[in-house]
C-alpha cells in the first residue's frame, strides 16, 4: 500500500472451539491486528466467536454475520477478514452477505509478504504462493478475484498483476517453478563452493519479530530494515561476523531471512524452498525467541515444528532469548519474567537493541562450532601445494614466502588438520 492511501478499514472474524482460553484468543486477535497493520490495513473491531461446529455456510452462526454486517455498514467498513481458513462455499456466501471483500488469513499473510518482496527470487516465491492458494479457489472464471478490486488480499508482488485464469494460473505456476529450480541449482553450486569453506554460515531462525534483523544489524553492521511490524525480511542476506573478541582470526558467515508464524501458511513452504534450503544447509542456527511475549512458550514451539519438519538436527541449534532489556523493565508485571532467571547458565540471554549479551552469544557460536578447531604454522615449500587451495579448508590467517618456502599462519579443524599432517605431516607446528 502506498503511504498516501486511507488505511483499509477491517474487521476480525474467529472462531474458536468452545474450550479455548481468553489469553489464547487475545494472543491471536492481537496478532492478527498486527499481521492487518502490516498489510496496510486497520481494524475497527473484532468478532470473536465460540462455537462447535462451525457453520457450514458462513463459519460462524447466522446471528453472528448479521450483527458483523450491521456494525459494518455503520462503520464505513471494507474488508472483513478471517482468522479461520474459509471453504470456497463459505468464501462465496459471506462475500455474497456481506456484499464487500472477504477474506482469511493466508491472504493476509500472503499480502503482507506481496508488499515485502524485493529481489526477483523473492518476488517469484510470494507469487507461487498465491497463485497455490488461488487456484483451488477458483471456480468459474476469474470469478473470485473481479470481485477484489485492489487493496489488501489482491496486491501481486512488485509490478506482477495477479491473474485469475486457470489456465493462465496453471501455465505461470509452471514457468515460475521452472525460475526457481533454476534459483536452487544455482544456490547449490554456491553452497558447494561454501561447503569447501572453513568459515561456518550461521542462520538467523524465529518467529517474526523477534528481532533477527535487529541482532543482524548489532553483529554486521549492515543496515537491514527492522520494524515492529511483521515479515519485515523477506529476502535473505548473508554478511561477515569477525569473532576476534573472542580469539582472533575466527569468523562466520551470518544469514539474516524471513521469519515464521503460528500455522504458517502451507503454500509459503511450498513456495519458499529455496529460502529455506538456506537454512537447511546452515552450519548452526540461532533461534532468536522474544523473551518479552507472553506467548513466548508456544511461539518457541511453533518455530520448533518448523525446524523438525526441516529436519535440522538438535545440535546445530543454539536458544537466544531476546529483549531482555523488556524484561527488566517490566519485571513485575511481565508473565514471562517470573519464569526467567537471566543468570542461568546455558541460557543464552541477549538485547538486541542494546548490545548486551553479544559476547556471549559470540562465545557460544565458538565453542559450539570451533571447539577442535586449533592455530597452527605450516612451512611447506613452494610447489608441493597449492596456496590457493588452503582456504578451501582452512581459515588463513597470514601468507608469505621466504627461502623457497611458504610460510602460512592457519586456522583448522582437527579433521582437516589430520588430512593434512598425513600429506605434509613434517612441515607443521601446532602454534595453540
Ligand atoms: N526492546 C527491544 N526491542 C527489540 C529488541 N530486538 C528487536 N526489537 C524490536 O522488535 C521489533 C522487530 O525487530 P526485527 O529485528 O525487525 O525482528 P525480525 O525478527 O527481524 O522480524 P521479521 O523480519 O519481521 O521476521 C523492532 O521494533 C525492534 O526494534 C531488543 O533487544 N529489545
Ligand atoms: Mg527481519
Amino acid at each position: 500500500m502506498k503511504p498516501e492511501e486511507e488505511p483499509e478499514k477491517s474487521i476480525l472474524v474467529a472462531l474458536f472451539e468452545p474450550g479455548a482460553r481468553d489469553s489464547e484468543i487475545k494472543c491471536i486477535l492481537d496478532e492478527m491486528e498486527l499481521l492487518t497493520r502490516s498489510a496496510g490495513g486497520q481494524v475497527v473491531a473484532s468478532f470473536p466467536q465460540k462455537r462447535r461446529p462451525p457453520d457450514a455456510r458462513y463459519l460462524v452462526g447466522k446471528g453472528k454475520v448479521e450483527e458483523i454486517k450491521n456494525f459494518a455498514c455503520a462503520q464505513g467498513v471494507n474488508l472483513i477478514i478471517f482468522y479461520n481458513r474459509l471453504s470456497n462455499v463459505q468464501q462465496r456466501n459471506l462475500e455474497k452477505f456481506f456484499d464487500m471483500k472477504v477474506i482469511d488469513r493466508t491472504r493476509l499473510i500472503l499480502d503482507v509478504f506481496a508488499t515485502r518482496a524485493r529481489s526477483l527470487e523473492g518476488k517469484l516465491q510470494v507469487e507461487l504462493a498465491q497463485l497455490l492458494y488461488l487456484l483451488p479457489r477458483l471456480t468459474g472464471k476469474g470469478v473470485e478475484l473481479s470481485r477484489l478490486g485492489g487493496g489488501i488480499g489482491s496486491r501481486g508482488p512488485g509490478e506482477t498483476k495477479l491473474e485469475a485464469d486457470r489456465r493462465t494460473i496453471n501455465k505461470r505456476i509452471a514457468l515460475i517453478k521452472q525460475k526457481l529450480d533454476k534459483v536452487i541449482r544455482n544456490r547449490d553450486i554456491q553452497r558447494q563452493s561454501r561447503k569447501t569453506n572453513p568459515i561456518p554460515v550461521v542462520s538467523l531462525v524465529g518467529y517474526t519479530s523477534a528481532g533477527k534483523s535487529t541482532l543482524f544489524r548489532a553483529l554486521t553492521g549492515e543496515e537491514v530494515a527492522v520494524s515492529p511490524l511483521l515479515f519485515s525480511t523477506l529476502d535473505p542476506v548473508l554478511r561477515r561476523v569477525e569473532l576476534g573478541e573472542i580469539e582472533e582470526g575466527y569468523c562466520l558467515l551470518l544469514s539474516d531471512t524471513v521469519g515464521f508464524i503460528r500455522q504458517m501458511p502451507k503454500e509459503l513452504f511450498q513456495a519458499f524452498q529455496a529460502t529455506l534450503e538456506e537454512i537447511v544447509q546452515a552450519d548452526l542456527i540461532l533461534h532468536i525467541i522474544d523473551v518479552s511475549d507472553p506467548d513466548y512458550l508456544s511461539r518457541k514451539e511453533e518455530v520448533q515444528v518448523v525446524l523438525d519438519h526441516l529436519k535440522i538436527p538438535a545440535e546445530k541449534i543454539i536458544h537466544v532469548y531476546n529483549k531482555i532489556d523488556l524484561l527488566m523493565q517490566e519485571k513485575d508485571n511481565t508473565a514471562a519474567a517470573a519464569t526467567f532467571d537471566i543468570t542461568e547458565t546455558g541460557k543464552i540471554f541477549i538485547s538486541a537493541t542494546q548490545k548486551q549479551g553479544l559476547r556471549e552469544l559470540k562465545k557460544a557460536i565458538f565453542v559450539k562450532y570451533f571447539s577442535d578447531y586449533g592455530r597452527y604454522r605450516v612451512q611447506v615449500p613452494i610447489g608441493l601445494i597449492n596456496p590457493d587451495s588452503i582456504p578451501h579448508w582452512a581459515i588463513v590467517l597470514a601468507k608469505s614466502f621466504q627461502g623457497g618456502m611458504l610460510n602460512i599462519e592457519i586456522l583448522c579443524s582437527q579433521e582437516n588438520m589430520v588430512k593434512f599432517k598425513e600429506k605434509y605431516g613434517g612441515y607443521v607446528a601446532c602454534v595453540k
